[in-house]
């Protein structure tokens, strides 16, 4: 459309530690295939701490911040380019709240809910805004660059 409302919008999914060793892996592909996304790019990767310091900077000053680098490094993770229309939006709904347990009362059929264990280990991740997206992908996939990710302009 005009104002690029029905383009295609990619967004960064990533299944977390708890997520790959729990073999919840082939099961999240399979509902993100049946919701419609396709998947452009994928790669598994064991990140280092220093990465999920940058990965997760906007959480530096938080309580919770050595914990979760120690939760991020403690076994590879599966990441993943997502597309579709209204990709991040959707999928940020599709993994629901971020602590599982709530999610498991108040979104019971939400990712986080079926395979998310606690506030911390919740199994995945999603870009929260076009602009994370954006960050997110290039942080990983860094040939997939130039232009605004949400649209169309990538090959497979
Ligand atoms: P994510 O970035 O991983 O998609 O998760 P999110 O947006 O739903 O939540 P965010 O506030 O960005 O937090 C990032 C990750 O930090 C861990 N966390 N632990 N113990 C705690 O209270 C706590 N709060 C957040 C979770 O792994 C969360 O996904
Ligand atoms: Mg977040």
């Amino acid at each position: 459309s005009s104002d690029g409302s029905t383009e295609k919008e990619k967004t960064l999914a990533m299944v977390k530690p708890d997520g790959v060793s729990g073999n919840h892996t082939d099961g999240i592909k399979n509902v993100i295939l049946e919701s419609g996304f396709s998947i452009c790019r994928e790669m598994i990767v064991h990140l280092s701490e220093e990465s999920v310091a940058l990965f997760y900077a906007e959480h530096a000053s938080k309580s919770f911040f050595p914990s979760l680098v120690r939760y991020m490094t403690s076994g590879p993770v599966l990441v993943m380019v997502l597309e579709k229309e209204n990709a991040i939006a959707d999928w940020r709904s599709l993994i629901g709240p971020t602590d599982a347990l709530k999610a498991k009362v108040t979104h019971p059929h939400s990712i986080r809910a079926m395979c998310g264990l606690d506030a911390e280990k919740n199994c995945v991740h999603g870009s929260d805004s076009p602009q994370s997206a954006e960050r997110e992908i290039l942080f990983f996939f860094k040939e997939m660059s130039s232009g605004r990710v949400g649209t169309k302009h990538d090959e497979l």
